[in-house]
């Protein structure tokens, strides 16, 4: 079965070029001048017409939480629900984080997330592991899961009593990653900091959702963060800081950066465009829409520029969703007079691409910097590129043509694909448009809808990270 992708512009990481894509089965055949090659004509089983489109590798979307026990309750997106999702919205490929809590065998769990994702999914996936209990066993595990194909390792500094780290603990698993070769992730809040001021700010009635952002400053991010960038310049690991919202958090990534440690920034649509005020502030309960950790961050003190800029500069290596839906009904709700009891999570690994495009359309960031931070950087971040990531013979045929001229309505009620009552999205008017999808050489989404099935997905095992230096 071959497919031919003719008439479009292929979009890479660094530069665009008019040619057409070959599709031979599961893989990338060849990258053509447009219209013919030196043997003639191109034929193909099927030809998709890519005229005045965007031919880009297949988003990765590298933090996603499918039904992920969370807050006395779990993620709403199944892996199914969650993949078909990702596929409308031209992600191909999701990382999911297995979890680790207190008292659990990591290797129990990672079958666990097996169980749930195999024969569920859309689109391909592959996971991180999550260690909320440093020990002698999990630290094992963590040389023993490279071989399995999971390459990082995911550590709290936030969420005492159930994920959160000592340093002391957190500088042994970076020194073993230091020493096999894989790549630590750091969710960096200071969690014990932030418990005292949401006690404080509870105990004074402030129990909106609006104070779920102020009870976690961006002091507590900058502090968390500046310890995680100083505990592995001590061990040597490398060190992937996920979504991060403050401004300050960001410049200790880049000085780190700049003095040659190999320390990434990762951030998230919502810390791109939502803020404190506009969002987290909504009257009611209606800000427990957006309540995630790191929180959204004021607009007036000027985050969200700052991070496109850091988008610019490289110093935000990916840009990932932390897709992790709650709904208002049952779940969010539980927060109702208590913003602490808010499961902490918001959903968006259907728009990621279409967001992050807007930067485009804005004058913010370059075509091929939207294709570096969706698809290009996250497969070399994680050990996937060259498989993924990249329109080239011999990669898989995960590919999307994007139409810039299209429209995309993230309207009111549910016209997204996502598992949720509602959408932290809702009235977003897009430019731009996922018109046609292809996970490993197979249409999944058309211009009729999704076409794609579920168990198509398949496990990626992923080498070490291919993007240090
Ligand atoms: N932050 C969230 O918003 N949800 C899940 C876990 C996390 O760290
Ligand atoms: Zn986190
Ligand atoms: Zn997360």
């Amino acid at each position: 079965m071959t497919t031919l992708i003719t008439n479009g512009t292929v979009v890479s990481a660094t530069g665009s070029v008019r040619a057409d894509v070959l599709v031979d089965g599961e893989t990338i055949a060849a990258v053509l001048a447009p219209g013919t090659s030196a043997l003639g004509p191109i034929t193909a089983d099927t030809v998709i017409d890519a005229a005045g489109k965007y031919v880009i590798p297949g988003g990765i979307d590298a933090h996603t939480h499918m039904q992920m026990p969370f807050g006395g309750t779990e993620a709403s997106d199944t892996f199914e629900t969650g993949t078909r999702a990702a596929a409308w919205g031209g992600t191909t490929t999701i990382v999911d984080f297995v979890v680790q809590a207190h008292g659990q065998r990591v290797q129990d769990q990672v079958q666990l997330w097996h169980d749930k994702a195999a024969g569920n999914c859309a689109v391909d996936y592959a996971f991180h592991q999550i260690i909320g209990e440093v020990n002698d066993a999990s630290l094992a595990a963590m040389d023993e899961l490279i071989d399995e194909g999971i390459t990082s390792f995911k550590l709290f500094m936030a969420y005492p009593g159930v994920f959160l780290s000592s340093d002391g603990q957190i500088l042994q698993a970076m020194q073993k990653a230091a020493g096999n070769g894989s790549l630590i992730m750091m969710h960096a809040e200071n969690g014990s900091a932030i418990d005292v001021l949401v006690q404080q700010a509870l105990a004074r009635g402030e129990t909106s959702p609006y104070y779920h952002g102020v009870t976690r400053p961006w002091q507590t991010e900058q502090e968390a963060t500046h310890r995680a960038v100083m505990l592995a310049d001590i061990t040597g690991a490398p060190l992937y800081v996920v979504h991060v919202s403050a401004k300050q958090a960001l410049a200790r990534i880049a000085e780190a950066r700049n003095a040659g440690q190999n320390v990434f920034g990762e951030t998230c649509p919502q810390y791109l465009y939502l803020s404190l005020e506009d969002n987290l502030g909504a009257p009611g309960f209606e800000g427990a829409k957006w309540v995630c950790s790191t929180p959204l961050r004021s607009r007036a003190e000027g985050h969200q520029d700052d991070l496109w800029r850091y988008i610019r500069t490289g110093d935000v290596t990916t840009v990932s969703t932390d897709h992790c839906p709650f709904c208002m009904k049952d779940q969010k709700e539980l927060g109702i007079g208590n913003f602490a009891k808010i499961p902490n999570g918001i959903g968006s690994v259907e728009h990621r691409m279409d967001l992050l495009y807007q930067g485009v359309k804005d004058g913010r960031i370059s075509l091929e910097k939207w294709v570096d931070v969706c698809c290009t950087t996250p497969a070399r971040m994680f050990g996937l590129y060259g498989r993924k990531g990249v329109i080239a013979p011999g990669a898989d045929a995960d590919i999307v043509v994007y139409d810039p001229n299209g429209h995309t309505s993230i309207g009111l009620g549910k016209t997204h694909h996502m598992n949720m009552d509602y959408s932290a999205w809702e009235g977003y008017e897009i430019d731009g448009h996922v018109d046609v999808v292809l996970s490993r050489g197979t249409v999944v989404k058309d211009e009729t809808g999704y076409v794609g099935h579920k168990g198509h997905g398949r496990f990626v095992k992923r080498s070490l990270s291919q993007n240090l230096v």
